[in-house]
């Protein structure tokens, strides 16, 4: 595998460049030799996030990391400002979650210009130079995608709610752009290609949000009385969809089976509830390894180029059984 490396002779430059920003011999600017990071969070739009968010805050404290924390409200416009402050501030290390895959190629050469490694984490950028970024730690999203396609494919049977032979499905996608967005939806298609059956008629963007994910199903609802199936890309907008098909006299899990992403507390609830009946696992708590590679980073040492989460799936069953112990 590729390693990439940040060079103590490099680190030493940085230091001469701008000796007053270097708190300490590793490089590190923040009082007492601390590292700094400058964080660029995509915003507070699913219960995933605010989990994703407690967890790199609590972890940068744990590690003993000087965390400066920005929420851009899913606008790349507000991610490319913070990350322009944060190079301004002359933090140790960036670290962010870009919200859409393009258009970053500029505000990273910046911060390489300015010799800042930089650390995306969670979603990934579609860019051709890698040596714009140290490392990507996140999910494999399309590999989610398979998975909600698989479970549908070996649960085809029962998922022909109304029995016509025809398993109608219709998908909640996420930010349209966003990694999590492009690849389940890549995954899910490639994943039910393996029955004839099931097929996707509608597909539209709830932005991740739970009040997206019900105003897109009231839609699809009025337009289209054969659904059999949703697909979400998160569990907020599976959430949202539930309040819709209730809303429309219809029973969520019965008369329309819900597939989602995430494994968040509500969206475990619902699932143990039986109005969702199957959940991709995508796990939020990714701080402790961000702190772990930022440390390695900043001093110069060799870090994987991808990192890749371990994630799971949960059925109503199993989702009962652990809904105790969930943490967020
Ligand atoms: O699935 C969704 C959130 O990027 C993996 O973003 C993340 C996704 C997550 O809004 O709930």
């Amino acid at each position: 595998m590729v390693k990439k490396t940040v060079t103590a002779a490099s680190a030493v430059l940085m230091c001469a460049a701008a000796f007053s920003a270097c708190g300490s011999d590793d490089g590190s600017s923040g009082k007492d030799g601390e590292i700094v990071m400058g964080f660029a969070q995509v915003g507070a739009e699913s219960g995933w996030r605010t989990a994703n968010t407690d967890s790199i805050k609590a972890s940068a404290e744990a590690a003993g990391i000087e965390l400066k924390f920005s929420d851009a409200q899913q606008k790349q416009e507000n991610q490319i400002q913070a990350i322009r402050s944060y190079i301004q501030q002359k933090v140790d290390v960036i670290a962010f979650s870009p919200v859409v895959e393009t258009g970053w190629d500029a505000v990273l050469q910046e911060a390489k210009a300015a010799n800042i490694p930089v650390i995306l984490t969670d979603r990934a950028v579609d860019s051709e130079d890698t040596s714009l970024y140290e490392t990507f730690l996140g999910s494999d999203f399309v590999l989610e995608g398979e998975k909600a396609g698989e479970w549908l494919v070996e649960n085809a049977a029962d998922s022909d709610v109304d029995g016509d032979g025809d398993i109608n499905v219709v998908q909640l996608e996420g930010t349209t752009g966003a990694a999590p967005a492009i690849d389940r939806a890549e995954g899910f298609a490639s994943a039910i290609e393996a029955d004839s059956s099931i097929s996707v008629s509608a597909s539209q963007t709830g932005d991740f949000t739970r009040d997206g994910g019900k105003q897109v199903m009231e839609s699809f609802l009025n337009a289209d009385k054969s659904i059999d199936v949703v697909f979400a890309h998160n569990d907020d907008m599976g959430l949202g969809a539930i309040e819709a098909i209730e809303a429309a006299g219809l029973e969520p899990g019965k008369d329309i089976k819900i597939i989602t992403v995430d494994a968040v507390k509500d969206g475990m609830t619902a699932l143990s509830e039986g109005k969702i009946n199957f959940i991709v696992e995508c796990n939020p708590l990714l701080g402790d390894q961000l702190m772990e590679l930022a440390k390695k980073v900043v001093a110069g040492e060799e870090v994987p180029e991808r990192v890749v989460t371990e994630e799971t799936t949960f059925t109503q069953e199993q989702a009962t059984e652990v809904l105790a112990d969930r943490k967020y």
